[in-house]
């Protein structure tokens, strides 16, 4: 009975992680910001502060545009803020200011 029981929690664990994925922005606060990266001047700078956006607890999507000098992350505001995502970029050697 047991292992039937875990066996069925591991096939609705999936579905249990989606449900949780589209349902997030509902509860959680999710939030996505422009950042103005202006020191982002080849095609590795994006690759560095796209890393250093990455590991700020609570970010889910970071996208670095190097074109635009920009990054717009998303991430959940009960776990950090764009002060903090411009202080991780800062930190790797990109200054940046929030645009939105
Ligand atoms: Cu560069």
């Amino acid at each position: 009975m047991k292992t039937q029981v875990s066996a069925q929690a591991k096939k609705l664990l999936p579905l249990f992680v989606f449900a949780t994925f589209i349902a997030a922005p509902a509860w959680a606060a999710t939030q996505t910001v422009t950042l103005a990266v202006p020191g982002m001047t080849c095609a590795a700078c994006p690759i560095t502060v796209k890393k250093a956006i990455s590991k700020v607890e609570g970010v889910s999507k970071t996208a670095v545009n190097v074109d635009k000098r920009e990054a717009v992350v998303t991430f959940d505001d009960a776990k950090t803020s764009a002060q903090k995502l411009t202080r991780a970029t800062e930190d790797a050697g990109y200054p940046s200011t929030r645009k939105n």
